[in-house]
């Protein structure tokens, strides 16, 4: 009953299952080439010579203490291989796209970023994976310029340029992540799949598309969450998450609060989820998969150390320094989350 449900809402089609699975990689130390059914293997750690498109490695610290980075495994046979300046890598359900831009390519930040989207587009669609579920950023200096200058918002210009054009673009919007890194340019990593994901909003935040004025020229492009009605039961990949409600950065200042208040939100997401996507099931139904945690300052860690326990119980849970997009945020939190089938 309730999968006929949620197939209804996703399309005509049913979904199949998840065509991947998501394990620790190991520690760097073990690096050994990536086994056949490798989609692909998400790092923090500094870019190594391996040309192989399904490496991606984001140069950001990850504190000790987890691993450093995540193999996704495929269920189906993955092909890879660099088109036009992307890796990619598919399976015939799922792309994962990367792109890097060196700094020296961004000088015109918005222009880059418009370009950049709009070759997104193009591969997608010819790759035959034409639904963006999630979208990662790591761009250098995020937080540094003066009002609308500021990188993140002139990088806002170059997306909302980008995606806006298409029709009702607003309900299209993927789950999406942007973190600032310390070295300069900006590497973009795609999710993209052959059915469009349901787009989840948070009751308690304004929809960032949404955002007014203050914060930027341009609203930031994306959604709170990517709802996928998989046969093996329902997956939610949630987006960056900060202490914001409504419009408004909450507890300027105070790590450990603005934990709370991103706990607090992600709550709100999950049963928002439910009540608009998932009919009859229960919120707490939802397990995690993994959270990552990015952290403005590593010398908060002990702040919040003792609560991301308490708050995030024994999922896998890894802590990244990185700076957020507006600069009183200090934490930030992004997240997957599963259902049993119902
Ligand atoms: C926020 O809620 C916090 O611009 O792609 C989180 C996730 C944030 C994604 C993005 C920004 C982005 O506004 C910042």
């Amino acid at each position: 009953m309730t999968l006929l449900k949620i197939e209804a809402l996703g399309g005509n089609e049913p979904w199949p299952v998840l065509p991947y699975r998501v394990e620790s990689a190991g520690p760097a130390a073990t690096r050994r080439p990536l086994p056949a059914q490798a989609l692909c293997e998400f790092r923090f750690e500094r870019p190594g010579a391996d040309a192989d498109p399904r490496r991606i490695a984001i140069d950001l610290q990850a504190l000790p203490g987890a691993d450093a980075g995540d193999l996704w495994l495929s269920q189906l046979p993955v092909q890879s291989g660099w088109d036009g300046g992307f890796g990619y890598s598919e399976n015939g359900e799922v792309l994962m796209l990367q792109l890097r831009l060196e700094e020296t390519a961004l000088e015109d930040l918005e222009e880059a970023v418009y370009q950049a989207y709009l070759r997104i587009a193009t591969v997608v669609v010819a790759r035959g994976y034409p639904e963006l579920w999630r979208v990662w950023h790591y761009l250098g200096g995020i937080n540094q310029g003066e009002g609308d200058a500021e990188r993140y918002r002139r990088f806002c210009i170059g997306r909302y340029r980008a995606v806006a054009a298409g029709r009702d673009f607003e309900a299209r919007l993927p789950a999406a992540t942007a973190i600032g890194t310390r070295g300069g340019g900006l590497s973009m990593i795609v999710l993209a799949g052959k059915r469009p994901g349901l787009q989840v909003e948070n009751p308690r935040q304004v929809s960032a598309f949404r955002y007014p004025r203050p914060y930027g020229l341009r609203s930031p492009s994306f959604s709170r969450a990517t709802l996928l009605p998989c046969a093996d039961g329902p997956r939610l990949l949630v987006s960056g998450t900060a202490s914001i409600v409504g419009h408004a950065t909450a507890f300027a200042g105070d790590p450990a609060a603005q934990l709370r208040q991103i706990a607090a939100n992600l709550q709100a997401l999950l049963a928002h989820a439910v009540h608009t996507r998932l009919p009859g099931r229960d919120a707490r139904s939802f397990a995690a998969d993994s959270y990552i945690v990015y952290l403005r300052h590593a010398a908060d860690l002990p702040l919040v150390q003792d609560e991301l326990r308490q708050l995030f119980g024994d999922a896998p849970l890894r802590v990244v320094i990185g700076d957020i997009c507006r600069r009183e945020l200090l934490i930030e939190v992004e997240a997957a989350y599963r259902m049993p089938v119902g």
